[in-house]
């Protein structure tokens, strides 16, 4: 056996279990030996889905994920999603085959690009070291939530290894103990807790593990605060009754307002960063803000807080609701505010004058309708741009397993590898991709992969025949628009082409087929090429404009 191979056993016996890539002479040996050793191996068209399609899968399942590419171009045609990853703090394992010969048309320092985009670089050195080598990438990417990037240089990987059983018995480490809070943090939380008349709770990405949401619900059930989540944690209060849903730009008015008339933030695992705080104007100046989060550096890092709490999110709000004894607060639960909150926090229940024009349907319109027709199990992924908060809120998900946003980098062109990860790790639910047509054709060879995975996939294109988020930032100054408006492009027929399903939709009864797919039995994925009124920005847009 050789070092290709060993790694390639080692891994799936570390719980890697998904690998997704472009297999080319570097990478062969590694990947097929994952697949032996029981990983399932997608392939992808493109290396910038593989990155994505194992972002996406790691966040929704829970665990660590592999991509696996040859080595120069094939890293960096994935450098975009391994960025957006190790923004994310998503733990990847990046198996990349290295060339370390500089007049070698593959080389490039690997080890630089890793760095440059906030990746951990490792490599595997040597016979004796590899699998230990592969262990602690692993344990790196899993235990401290990184991307790692593990170059696989070719000398190293035909080197002959004697021990078989040694990438068989690979084994992790012991995870890092929970961060507990320390007692003089518990103890200041629980005094602004018990002084606040109106909190709001704001959970983020750290609030998506095990056991987070009930600790959390109980919590605010003591204190009579309302619950909200950044964008990434959507779903997770979802049926909640005192749920406002999206804090931030996305937020609906009265959900902002509500927002905006805190006494006490308190953000558990979310930076409150300038998106899901609109840069500050959703925190009243007198409110006081408090942290949570399990990492000491994360504290205050987006803005200034008045009370930061180390500790794991779960930990902490256990221990809170044990040192604050029994009695129940109505705090920020009065009836007023259950009434606003029942009639019009979510965004589908504000009216709004449709803006169709039979040529072209209202994103409103078009969003409520594919709400009411698609099954409620379902698990979303957004991509960027000016439509990305029509789907984002008007389409309901039932946890935060069911959306799935990778916005870290605001990268357009992600979202069909994200519903592709997605749908891999919810594999009961129906994977509903939405994106515009900027994203959809930067991304369109992903569509083989759908179409070859069988997944029951919904692909809703928000087309405005531009780069719209473009043109509604710069119309306004009367700037040409000639570089960011295009001609009409059929998706549903390239789409068709892919081996799909294709409607076009203008206007609310073009949907009529979008029932009939959904009702089943979906032999063949869905898109629907959505010519959307594009003569607005969307609310969330200006809101992001005010804060530059
Ligand atoms: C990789 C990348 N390139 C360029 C941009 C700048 N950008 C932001 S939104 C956008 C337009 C997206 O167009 P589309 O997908 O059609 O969505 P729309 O804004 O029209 O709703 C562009 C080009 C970006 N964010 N990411
Ligand atoms: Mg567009």
């Amino acid at each position: 056996m050789n070092v290709a191979q060993a790694v390639g056993r080692a891994l799936p016996a570390l719980g890697v279990d998904h690998v997704f890539g472009v297999v080319g002479s570097g990478n062969f040996h590694v990947t097929n030996a994952m697949v032996e050793a029981g990983a399932r191996f997608v392939a992808t068209r493109h290396e910038a889905g593989a990155a994505t399609m194992a972002d996406a899968y790691a966040r929704m399942s829970g665990t660590v994920a592999a991509v696996s590419v040859h080595q120069g171009c094939g890293l960096t045609n994935a450098m975009t999603g391994l960025t957006e990853a190790a923004k994310s703090r998503t733990p990847l394992v990046v198996l990349a085959a290295e060339v370390t010969e500089p007049r070698s048309n593959f080389y490039v320092d690997q080890e630089a690009l890793a760095r440059a985009v906030g990746a951990v670089p490792m490599r595997v050195s040597s016979a004796q070291t590899a699998v230990q080598e592969a262990c602690a990438a692993v344990a790196t990417a899993l235990h401290q939530r990184r991307t790692v990037l593990l170059n696989l240089p070719l000398g190293v990987q035909s080197a002959d290894i004697a021990d078989i059983a040694d990438a068989t018995g690979a084994r992790l480490p012991e995870a890092p103990a929970t961060v507990v809070p320390g007692e003089s943090d518990l103890a200041s939380l629980v005094e602004v807790l018990e002084r606040a008349e109106r909190p709001v709770f704001v959970a983020g990405r750290g609030s998506r593990g095990t056991g987070c949401r009930q600790a959390l619900v109980d919590l605010a059930e003591r204190y009579g605060a309302l619950v909200a989540t950044s964008a990434v944690a959507r779903g997770l209060f979802h049926g909640h009754p005192w749920s406002l849903d999206v804090s931030g730009g996305f937020a609906s008015p009265v959900a902002a307002d509500l927002i905006r008339g805190a006494d006490v933030i308190v953000g558990w695992g979310c930076a409150l960063n300038m998106w899901t705080m609109r840069h500050g104007r959703l925190i009243a100046p007198t409110a006081t803000v408090v942290q949570v989060d399990d990492t000491a550096d994360a504290i205050g890092v987006h803005r200034d807080v008045d009370l930061g709490v180390v500790g794991d999110v779960r930990a902490t709000a256990e221990a809170a609701l044990a040192a604050a004894g029994t009695s129940t607060r109505v705090g920020y639960r009065g009836d007023d505010v259950r009434q606003r909150i029942a009639k019009g926090v979510r965004w589908r229940d504000v009216p709004y004058q449709d803006a169709g024009t039979g040529e072209r349907i209202d994103p409103r319109t078009l969003t409520i309708a594919l709400d009411d027709i698609l099954p409620a199990e379902r698990v979303l992924s957004v991509d960027s741009g000016n439509f990305m908060g029509y789907p984002s809120m008007f389409l309901s998900v039932p946890d935060e397993g069911g959306f799935c946003f990778t916005q870290a980098f605001q990268s357009i062109g992600l979202g069909l590898a994200t519903a592709i990860g997605a749908a891999l790790a919810q594999p009961g639910r129906l994977p509903v991709a939405a994106l515009g047509d900027g994203g959809a054709l930067m991304s369109a060879a992903e569509l083989d992969t759908v179409r070859r995975l069988g997944l029951p996939m919904v692909v809703v294109v928000y087309n405005d025949d531009a780069y719209g988020a473009e043109v509604h930032h710069f119309a306004p100054e009367g700037h040409p628009l000639d570089t960011v408006t295009f001609p009409e492009t059929d998706i549903a027929a390239v789409a068709r082409g892919y081996g799909f399903e294709g409607v076009t939709v203008r206007g609310p009864d073009d949907l009529a087929p979008v029932a009939t797919w959904a009702s089943g039995p979906r032999t063949a994925p869905l898109l629907i090429d959505a010519k959307v009124t594009g003569d607005r920005g969307a609310w969330w847009l200006a809101e992001a404009f005010k804060g530059h």
